[in-house]
């Protein structure tokens, strides 16, 4: 769909002006777009995370839709309680919504939403990923790649980015997809569809974040490009199993001489100053594989 579409089908902003969020946040761009596609009847669960600060302190609030703020690790078993209260009042027509950063997805908040997946709770859940824990001043999380610097990772983070999309779709759950808050009209479409489907649903989303990962703030909408054409985020749905890559993502598999070079995505941000040129030269060669391998999987079952 065009975004002209996408504005007049969804006229209406439920991210309002004048909240507290950094100028030029992803997440805030990605829930903007989150909520146009769901409308006014959803309900959103928001465990401790940078979103708690841009939503606002009760009884102010920077968003139009009811939403609940819950302890870190008890996201999806907040939302899992608010289902079963609408199913038990009879109201149909609600969505409820996990928005959860990934240290509280990734790591804190892992069990309980595993638990809700296992019992296929009939909500969505997203994951916006500015891969560390950015309200408490850039610790590392389990979602930050390697070679990021953040205030745990004073050298750069040695181990890799944990894989929670791969990790969610291994539940079985009927829909998983990956967007970027750079491809608006993408996290648009996968939300609408991600709305009709019943179940768990599971989006992650990468979200920029210029103090984290530090850039200029007008270049949040640059930089989330910058990961999708270098192959560093892919873009992907997973339904019902079956793997499907989304355009953004299959254009530079299909347009080799369009791929962005990972050392062009690391050189725009100073968290990856300490990086140095052979490793850089070898994450272009595990990115360069993992797209092979990418190619064969498309349009077939992930599982056994
Ligand atoms: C049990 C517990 N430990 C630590 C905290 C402090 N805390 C609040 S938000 C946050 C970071 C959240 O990181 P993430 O989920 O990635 O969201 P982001 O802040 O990046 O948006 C932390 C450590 C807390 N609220 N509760
Ligand atoms: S620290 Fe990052 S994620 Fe948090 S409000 Fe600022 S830009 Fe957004
Ligand atoms: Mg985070």
């Amino acid at each position: 769909m065009s975004a002209k579409k996408v504005f007049q089908e969804a006229p209406e902003e439920y991210v309002l002006p004048g909240n507290s969020a950094c100028q030029g946040c992803g997440s805030t761009l990605a829930l903007r777009w989150v909520l146009k596609a769901l409308g006014k009847k959803t309900v959103i669960v928001n465990p401790a995370s940078c979103g708690c600060v841009y939503v606002g302190l009760y009884p102010r609030t920077a968003i139009s839709v009811p939403y609940i703020q819950v302890a870190f690790a008890a996201g999806p078993a907040a939302a899992s309680g608010i289902v079963g209260g609408l199913e038990a009042r009879g109201e149909k027509d609600v969505t409820v919504i996990c928005w959860a950063g990934d240290g509280g997805t990734a790591d804190i908040g892992v069990s309980s939403l595993s638990g809700s997946a296992e019992r296929n709770t009939n909500y969505i859940y997203f994951c916006y990923d500015n891969e560390a824990y950015m309200n408490t001043g850039t610790q590392r999380s389990g979602s930050t790649p390697a070679g990021a610097w953040t205030t745990t990772t004073p050298m750069g983070k040695k181990e890799g980015k944990k894989d929670m999309a791969l990790i969610m779709a291994a539940h079985r759950i009927p829909y998983v997809a990956t967007s970027c808050s750079s491809y608006p009209l993408d996290l648009y479409d996968k939300t609408k569809k991600a709305k009709i489907i019943k179940g768990t649903r599971y989006i992650h989303i990468l979200t920029p974040c210029p103090p984290g990962w530090r850039f200029d703030t007008e270049l949040t909408v640059k930089i989330g490009r910058l990961a999708v054409q270098s192959g560093m985020w892919l873009l992907y749905e997973i339904e019902n199993g079956v793997f499907h890559l989304s355009a953004p993502s299959r254009k530079i598999l299909e347009n080799p001489e369009k791929r962005v070079s990972v050392r062009d995505y690391i050189k725009a941000q100073g968290r990856f100053r300490v990086v140095r040129e052979d490793e850089i030269k070898r994450l272009q060669e595990t990115i360069d594989e993992k797209l092979e391998k990418v190619a064969e999987l498309d349009g077939k079952p992930l599982f056994f």
